[in-house]
């Protein structure tokens, strides 16, 4: 054992395996010795990299307390410790590849693109020790070892669903959030911006979505989901925060794709503008909902609401410049269209079969505007019930079924299974959790990390040409259980490290006890930011890896 430890040592690791990266990167190779790295080590950068410096440099400082030199790669100063970040766009990599040379000398990261050298920073920023570490106060360098690195991402879309209508979050938690996605290379952060029981975007023509629509009277309390609290809750982003949070994402390559959902869990929007919804029907109230669930207030489809909702998108893609736009269309309920007799009409007049259907001649509407702005449209599964557009792109979250169903019809998918991906899930058993108290608790139903890890998102695609239909995937944060970021950490962390693998590395280099080992390095960054994640529990009957019982595992109060 000692003799493996001098080994080790002397060539900076024994295998890559033993690196602490998350997500495992395509091709590590071992070579000899190390870089030291040190306050006096400088940035120097191709001059389409300045950000990425910049954002590196700030990393760094945070870690040894002064900030390093940067210098832009034409000004030819001498530079005695230098990180080099270079752009090769002829590199033979795909998009957001890079290519990591760590030698005694110097380190080079090259990027196909500019994501892609972010994400080779991520990686030194993994190999170093975290912030706080003793070996940043006596000022001994710290050794990087030596080896080259060729990486690159599974899928394009590597993503988190943050649902911001059951729980408001500070700007502040949401950028934070957005740093921690960001150390695991994810890339795409799909907010839910408008539920039932709030809407959280200002729209400048329609004051009052957000006057009204971001405020109930009462929510559940945590251990009672059947009871109310009484307590007026609600927020908003406001235009500028928006932006400022699209930008701060951008910066760390990481797209931010809105959701405004109809035609169903549209109540707090339908409670700020009544007529929007189905009027004729008998008992018509609209009002933000105060409980959890699926509620029948639906958009009538009528003229009004078209414009309506054209008005807010035409805003939204203002202040969103992804490609992807999402209308939810989950979980909406026929019955108001079946009780209306305005919505009955629509369907006689447009020879529409049932509501499924006329929910995908609404969603086609929808999708045409967003044609018009440039934009694609994308929806949870349902919207294929009653027929689909070639050009929509589907998020599945119910049974696979409906990711075969869409692949057959050529459409594309992002998976976001409930089965692997459904964070606001159990990640140790209720018992254990809930005995800590009513804050540990969660939905309901159990997504422990190694079977998030177990996921493969392509494994439903029959050809390889619906394998290219896969454009990635997706964790869920339903936030009905997450008054706090806290408690969102709790229910993210370590799964979206895991998730993070799932949508990176190649599913033949995943091997779960691997992993284990490497998630013990990244919690030491997590432990050093903070970050309130959730210890996994060892198996049943042994001791945890942390050295706690399974049944009470340990984690942060939330
Ligand atoms: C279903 S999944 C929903 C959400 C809930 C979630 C709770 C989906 C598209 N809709 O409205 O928050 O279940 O797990």
């Amino acid at each position: 054992m000692k003799l493996l430890m001098i080994a080790t040592a002397l060539t900076g690791f024994a295998c890559a395996d033993s690196l602490p990266l998350i997500p495992l990167p395509v091709s590590v190779t071992a070579r000899e010795g190390a870089f030291e790295f040190s306050a006096g080590t400088a940035i120097r950068f191709d001059r389409d990299l300045k950000t990425e410096a910049d954002l590196f440099a700030a990393d760094l400082q945070a870690l040894t307390g002064t900030a390093p030199k940067t210098a832009a790669e034409e000004l030819r100063i001498f530079l005695h410790s230098e990180i080099r970040l270079d752009l090769d766009a002829a590199a033979d990599l795909p998009a957001g590849g890079y290519k990591l040379v760590i030698s005694p000398g110097a380190v080079v990261v090259t990027g196909k693109d500019s994501s892609g050298v972010y994400h080779g920073t991520r990686t030194i920023l993994q190999l170093l020790p975290p912030r706080g570490a003793a070996i940043w106060k006596d000022e001994t360098p710290a050794r990087l070892p030596a080896l080259e690195i060729t990486d690159y991402p599974r899928f394009g879309w590597r993503g988190m669903m943050l649902d911001v209508g059951r729980h408001f979050y500070p700007v502040a938690d949401i950028k934070d959030f957005i740093d921690w996605m960001a150390f695991h290379k994810l890339n795409t952060l799909h907010w839910h911006l408008t539920e039932d029981q709030g809407w959280r975007i200002e729209i400048r023509k329609y004051p009052k979505l957000t006057e009204v629509g971001a405020y109930r009277e009462s929510s559940p309390p945590y251990g009672n989901r059947k009871s109310d609290d009484g307590v007026r809750y609600g927020g908003f982003y406001t235009q500028d925060q928006i932006r400022e949070i699209v930008a701060y994402a951008a910066a760390r390559h990481i797209t931010i794709i809105p959701e405004i959902e109809m035609p169903g869990h549209a109540a707090a929007a339908i409670a700020s503008y009544p007529e929007l919804g189905n009027t004729d029907i008998p008992g018509y109230a609209p009002k933000v909902m105060t409980r959890w669930g699926v509620h029948p207030y639906t958009f009538a489809p009528k003229e009004e609401t078209f414009r309506f909702l054209e008005d807010v998108l035409g805003e939204v893609c203002e202040l969103f410049p992804s490609k992807f736009i999402h209308i939810g269309g989950d979980e909406a309920p026929k019955t108001q269209w079946r009780e209306s007799k305005f919505a009955q009409e629509v369907m006689k007049r447009e020879g529409l079969k049932n509501e499924e259907e006329l929910q995908s001649w609404f969603v086609r509407r929808i999708g045409k505007f967003l044609k018009s702005k440039n934009r694609r449209l994308i929806g949870w599964d349902e919207i294929q019930e009653g027929g689909l557009d070639q050009s929509a792109t589907m998020m599945v979250w119910r049974d696979a079924k409906w990711a075969r169903h869409a692949l057959a019809l050529g459409n594309d998918v992002v998976m976001a299974t409930t089965s692997h991906t459904y964070f606001d899930y159990y990640q140790n058993p209720a018992a254990a959790e809930l005995a800590k108290g009513d804050e540990y608790e969660a939905i309901g139903g159990d997504l422990p990390l190694a079977k998030v890890y177990s996921y493969n998102p392509a494994s439903v695609a029959e050809t390889p040409a619906q394998e290219k239909q896969i454009l990635g995937t997706q964790a869920q944060l339903w936030t009905e259980y997450a008054k706090d970021m806290k408690k969102v950490q709790y229910l993210a962390f370590p799964r979206i490290a895991a998730l993070a693998e799932v949508a990176w590395t190649p599913h033949e280099s995943k091997i779960l006890d691997d992993f284990l080992s490497r998630l013990d390095g990244i919690m030491k960054h997590y432990d050093a930011g903070k970050l309130n994640y959730c210890k996994p529990a060892g198996p049943p009957g042994k001791e945890g890896r942390d050295g706690s019982r399974p049944e009470s595992p340990v984690g942060g109060k939330p």
